[in-house]
């Protein structure tokens, strides 16, 4: 039986691959999380070139800073770390998949008010196919997201469609060609919220995202989890870490297999490192930058 979510939230999972929650984390964490991403961004004002912690908009300077993305918070600051452990995110993820948890990775993408970079339509289940599908990220909102300032978009119900394909070129490019792809993205929904909502979302749901054209940040911290019983298919597992980011449940080793469809994220991109630069190699696209 279902702890935090509703049965009817459970359904409206399945059916659209995405949910929103508000009022996950309280204001005092919200608080703290954006006092600690602005000092982030003071310290990417010394930082020229992407390195292991900040991800950089083209046009980024240390007098107006333009940081894309601050790659894996939780290993830089504990007000991060803290978050991967939520009770609330976790309860809901036990409720969605009746397993243990495991925690896989994080990013905070940024969106800077009139410039955060557009991110095209992609599946996650593209850059990371497992044994089974019960992945999802967990986004906390950390400024409140509109439509206006470059929320999240998901297409509802793709997650149960086909393994689209992300090249390009027969490279693999992080996206998906708006121009060969059969799904609908005019049915594609806002995901917004208040500050401290947390949006959960579906491992093979297609979803992208336009530029942040107003005058307001737009601050998502993306949380990476997988059930216990799920196995990469493709990431060499560091066996001290993998059990170390077991968060709730039994260790197992015996995979859940399910029959899905999966593509391989091959050949390797040409420009590697982060999402925004495997997708540096589509040259059909459906979102337009803020600044070209
Ligand atoms: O930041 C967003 O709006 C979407 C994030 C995303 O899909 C990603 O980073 O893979």
């Amino acid at each position: 039986m279902p702890t935090v979510l509703t049965e009817a939230k459970v359904a409206d999972y399945e059916r659209d691959g995405f949910l929103v929650i508000p009022d996950a984390i309280s204001p005092e964490d919200i608080a703290e999380l954006q006092e600690v991403t602005n000092e982030f961004v003071e310290r990417s004002r010394s930082v020229t070139e992407h390195d292991d912690v900040f991800d950089l908009e083209p046009a980024h300077t240390a007098e107006q800073p333009l940081l894309r993305r601050v790659k894996t918070p939780e290993k830089w600051h504990p007000t991060y770390a803290r978050m991967v452990r939520h009770p609330k995110i976790l309860s809901v993820l036990e409720d969605l998949w009746g397993t243990g948890i495991r925690y896989q990775s994080s990013k905070l993408n940024m969106k800077v008010a009139g410039y955060g970079s557009s991110l095209e339509w992609h599946q996650d289940w593209a850059f990371y196919p497992h044994t089974n599908e019960d992945l999802a990220v967990v986004g906390i909102m950390i400024d409140d997201i509109g439509e206006d300032n470059g929320a999240m978009m998901i297409v509802p119900g793709s997650h149960r469609g086909p393994i689209e394909d992300h090249s390009y070129d027969g490279i693999f490019s992080g996206g998906i060609d708006p121009q060969k792809s059969t799904a609908d993205f005019s049915k594609a929904i806002s995901v917004c919220g208040q500050a401290g909502s947390i949006s959960i979302h579906h491992v093979r749901a297609i979803h992208g995202g336009p530029a942040n054209r107003s005058g307001r940040d737009r601050r998502y911290f993306l949380l990476q989890y997988r059930a216990a019983d799920t196995w990469p298919l493709m990431e060499t597992v560091d066996w001290q870490e993998w059990r170390a980011n077991l968060l709730t449940g039994n260790e197992t080793w015996t995979p859940r297999m399910e029959a899905l469809p999966v593509r391989l994220p091959l050949p390797e991109p040409t420009h590697g490192g982060s999402i925004y630069e495997n997708q540096r190699n589509l040259k059909s696209r459906y979102f337009q930058d803020a600044v070209s």
